[in-house]
């Protein structure tokens, strides 16, 4: 078990905690082995609905270990073997992601905490695509997920430039859910990610499925895509608890599958 990152499971919930604050939560290799892990066990256990990444520190995450990049003999290989999959495992979970960010996320955490569902930042947040300041450019889909984000004008300037994204700034550009004062944020994630726990995880899992094929399909395509998982939601547990509590006039209880 990682000590620096740190997975509970509780109430249909895992929280994913990077807990090297000394270096503000710089990624190493054993970090991202351990995020790697704990996305392939909220997708293997049932009884994991929703995710929770967060920090501890005062800052979110300062990206790649700067100490290890410069040991890797290729960062090719060491992009395709650590961040490539964890991307991928995050966007492939058809169960929701959230990120609570507070003080800084640079480099790949900043793209970490871009890939998932749904980012609640603190007023003391920033996202900064520091990789240029290093001679590279952004990976960890900075350069796939950012123009869809914020659109290319603005992705070309927080990418060239590496100036700090404020968390108003996310918030105003799309590029976020919402902002909270950082004395609610904790509170307010763990409310966000409890009502999610306690959704209908099927429907959620498609709808993240299917928003991600969107950026692909033209509309006839997606019309079809939203017709075949209607159509598998229509047979689900929590589709027949969600009419019968709406008709019933009471609070729906959703089993998740
Ligand atoms: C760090 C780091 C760090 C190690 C702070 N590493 N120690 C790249 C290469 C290869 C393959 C795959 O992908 C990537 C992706 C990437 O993520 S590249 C981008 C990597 N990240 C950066 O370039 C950001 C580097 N950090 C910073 O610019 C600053 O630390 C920020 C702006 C994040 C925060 O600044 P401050 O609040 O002034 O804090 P600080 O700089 O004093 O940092 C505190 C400590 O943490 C310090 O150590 P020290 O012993 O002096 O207290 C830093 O050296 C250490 N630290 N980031 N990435």
């Amino acid at each position: 078990m990682s000590e620096t990152v740190i997975v509970a499971v509780e109430n249909g919930a895992m929280r994913v905690t990077l807990n090297r604050p000394e270096r503000l939560n710089a990624l190493t290799a054993e970090m991202l082995d351990a995020l790697r892990v704990a996305f392939a066990r909220a997708a293997s256990e049932a009884e994991v609905r929703a995710v929770l990444l967060c920090a501890r520190g005062r800052a979110f995450c300062a990206g790649q270990d700067l100490g290890e990049a410069q040991a890797a003999y290729d960062l090719g290989a060491h992009v395709e073997r650590h961040y490539t999959p964890l991307v991928l495992a995050m966007r492939d979970l058809p169960k929701p992601v959230v990120a609570r960010v507070h003080g800084v996320a640079a480099g790949a955490g900043a793209n970490l905490a871009l890939a998932c569902d749904i980012v609640v930042a603190g007023r003391s947040a920033s996202f900064v695509e520091a990789f240029s300041r290093i001679g590279l450019l952004p990976d960890t889909a900075g350069t796939w997920m950012l123009p869809r984000l914020v659109g290319h004008a603005r992705a070309m300037g927080l990418a060239l430039l590496a100036t700090p994204m404020t968390a108003e700034q996310a918030y105003a550009w799309g590029a976020i859910w919402s902002v909270a004062d950082d004395d609610a944020l904790e509170t307010r994630c763990d409310e966000l990610v409890a009502a999610l726990a306690a959704a209908p995880t099927k429907a959620l899992g498609a709808t993240k499925r299917a928003m991600a094929q969107g950026w692909n399909n033209d509309l006839a395509a997606q019309l079809d895509v939203e017709r075949d998982a209607q159509r598998a939601l229509g047979t689900t547990h929590d589709f027949v608890e969600g009419v019968e509590a709406f008709t019933a006039k009471r609070p729906p209880a959703f089993r998740g599958d």
